[in-house]
C-alpha cells in the first residue's frame, strides 16, 4: 500500500504533494512501481498534529480520488485514510473502495458507511488519540492487548455488516506506543494476526522508532524502512504501507524467490 498524504504538515514528505495535481502524480507513479493500493490521506495522524475539519479534508482527498479512480486500473485500490464518517462517504462516491481508520472504526457510523458500500476496512488499534497518545503510553501485556483489541474492533464491523474477508487489521506502529512496545508487536505479528483473526496490515514506514536507529537521513530512513518490511513479511504480515513502493516491492519478490527456492531445494 502506497502512501499518499495531501496534507501541508506531514512529517515525511513536509507537504510537498499538497496539491491535488502533486499529489496524482505522486500516487500514479507509486501505482506503476507495484503498489496494490493507494492510501489518500487528508489529516495528519502524526503525534501532536492538529485536527483538520471535514470541509477541510474534503477539500484536500476529493479530488485526488476522483483523478486517481478514472486513471488507475482494476489492480489498484484506493484507499482513504480517515477517521470521519462524511469523509468516508464521499471517499467512497469519489471511487475509493476501502477505508483506512486509524481509529479502529470507533465511530458505529463509520463501519455502517463501510457496510452500505460494500467496501473493505483496515481497523488500527491506538492507545488514546494522537494529540496525546505519546505521552504515557502503558501496557501491561502489549501483544494480548493489542492482539484483543484489534479482534474485538473486527467483531464490531462484522456486526455492522462488513464481510470478515474485508477486513483488515493494524497493530497501530507508533500509536500510543513506545519504542519498546513497538519493537515488541514487530516480533509478534503472526500471534497478533492470531488473535485478530484477519489479516495484517503493517505501516512503519519513515516513523520515529527508525529516526531513532538511523537518523533523520530520508535514504537511511528507507533502507531502514525496508528492513521492517521484511521482517514484517516474515513474520506473516499482509500488506505493509511504505512510502517508497518500489523498494518494498523488490524486497518482497527477492522474498519470494528465496523462500520459493528454499522449499524446492528441501
Ligand atoms: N500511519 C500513519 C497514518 N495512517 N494507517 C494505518 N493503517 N497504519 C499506520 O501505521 C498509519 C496509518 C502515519 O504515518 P504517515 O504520516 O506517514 O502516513
Amino acid at each position: 500500500m502506497g502512501i499518499v498524504n495531501v496534507t501541508p504538515d506531514s512529517f515525511s514528505d513536509g507537504g510537498r504533494f499538497f496539491a491535488t495535481d502533486a499529489a496524482v502524480g505522486h500516487a500514479l507513479e507509486l501505482a506503476a512501481a507495484g503498489a496494490v493500493a493507494l492510501d489518500v490521506g487528508g489529516e495528519s495522524t502524526r503525534p501532536g498534529a492538529d485536527p483538520v475539519d471535514v470541509a477541510e479534508e474534503l477539500r484536500r482527498i476529493v479530488p485526488v480520488i476522483g483523478e486517481l479512480a478514472a486513471a488507475v486500473g482494476a489492480g489498484v485500490a484506493i484507499s482513504v485514510d480517515t477517521t470521519k464518517p462524511e469523509v468516508a462517504r464521499a471517499a467512497l462516491a469519489a471511487g475509493a473502495t476501502i477505508v483506512n481508520d486509524v481509529t479502529g472504526g470507533r465511530d458505529p457510523e463509520l463501519l455502517a458507511t463501510v457496510a452500505d458500500h460494500d467496501a473493505g476496512v483496515v481497523l488500527m488499534h491506538m492507545q488514546g488519540e494522537p494529540r496525546t497518545m505519546q505521552l504515557a503510553p502503558h501496557y501491561d501485556d502489549v501483544v494480548v492487548e493489542v492482539g484483543d483489541y484489534l479482534a474485538a474492533r473486527v467483531d464490531a464491523a462484522v456486526v455492522a455488516g462488513i464481510a470478515r474477508d474485508a477486513i483488515v487489521a493494524d497493530p497501530g506502529i507508533g500509536f500510543g506506543k513506545t519504542a519498546h512496545h513497538n519493537r515488541v508487536l514487530l516480533a509478534h505479528l503472526g500471534e497478533l494476526a492470531e488473535r485478530a483473526g484477519v489479516p495484517l496490515l503493517v505501516g512503519v514506514s519513515r516513523k520515529r522508532m527508525l529516526v531513532d536507529i538511523v537518523g533523520e537521513d530520508l535514504d537511511a530512513r528507507d533502507d531502514a524502512t525496508l528492513a521492517t518490511t521484511v521482517l514484517a513479511f516474515v513474520q506473516g504480515a499482509a500488506i505493509v504501507r511504505v512510502h517508497d513502493v518500489s523498494r518494498s516491492v523488490a524486497a518482497a519478490a527477492w522474498l519470494d524467490t528465496i523462500a520459493t527456492n528454499g522449499k524446492e531445494a528441501a
